[in-house]
């Protein structure tokens, strides 16, 4: 694959965070921000909405269609299923990934609902692990004042504040916390350090799973 001998592989960068934190935005600037370094990189996201899969989830979160907790649950990480070949392959081909969202928001919204928080991890495991989880950190209230907000299932405040405290207990040490409340540029140029560094450190470390 091209430039893989050299630069060594991709890294796997995922943003997580309540709805609007802001994460797509920050996705978009920081994918072009490394294209713009000649560094190899795509943006995903989860939902994958293009998929079958991903359009029962995307009629689900629009309320055009009900489904079981547990099944919308496994439909969810049946998505980051299909597409684990293709992540591994770009990945291992020198692909730096940008995600916007990843397993954390298939366990901390599904517990917010009241399911088995270990019965939600469990699907999960032996997805591919993220080098780099970066938690885009904002109040619920700041976070409904900002577009759009109130179209989709789960975008109600009392529901957010419940998947925030579910992130709470999934955070590690590993993860980086960032103010998601601060100017946008600022939360930008966070961002950038933290992917320059990762993708550095990442070169000499193997893929591991989750
Ligand atoms: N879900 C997802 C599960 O239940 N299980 C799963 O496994 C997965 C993967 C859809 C829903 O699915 C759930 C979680 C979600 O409820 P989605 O398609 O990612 O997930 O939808 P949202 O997270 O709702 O995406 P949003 O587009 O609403 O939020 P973003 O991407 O966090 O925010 P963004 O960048 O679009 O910004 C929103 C607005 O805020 C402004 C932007 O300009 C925009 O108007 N903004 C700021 N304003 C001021 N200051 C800042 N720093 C700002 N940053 C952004
Ligand atoms: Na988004």
């Amino acid at each position: 694959e091209n430039g893989s001998s050299q630069s060594g592989r991709g890294a796997l960068i995922v943003l997580e965070g309540l709805d609007r934190s802001g994460k797509s935005s920050q996705c978009a600037r920081l994918l072009s921000f490394l294209q713009g370094k000649g560094c190899q990189a795509e943006g995903w996201r989860f939902p994958d909405r293009s998929t079958s899969v991903g359009q029962m989830i995307s009629a689900y979160l629009a309320n055009e269609s009900e489904l079981d907790d547990r099944t919308v649950h496994l439909l969810f990480s049946a998505n980051r299923w299909e597409k684990r070949a293709s992540m591994e392959r770009k990945l291992l081909g020198g692909t730096t990934l940008i995600v916007d969202r990843y397993s954390y928001s298939g366990v901390a919204f599904s517990a917010a609902k009241g399911l088995d928080i270990e019965w939600c991890k469990a699907p999960e495991i032996g997805l591919v692990a993220p080098d780099l989880v970066v938690y885009l950190d904002v109040q619920p209230e700041k976070a409904a004042e900002r577009g759009d907000y109130g179209a989709e299932r789960y975008e109600k405040i009392e529901f957010q504040k419940k998947v925030g405290e579910h992130y709470h207990s999934l955070r590690d040490s590993t993860w980086k916390v960032v103010d998601a409340s601060l100017p946008m540029e600022v939360v930008e140029e966070q961002l950038r350090e933290l992917a320059m560094s990762c993708i550095l450190e990442s070169q000499g470390k193997q893929l591991a799973n989750l």
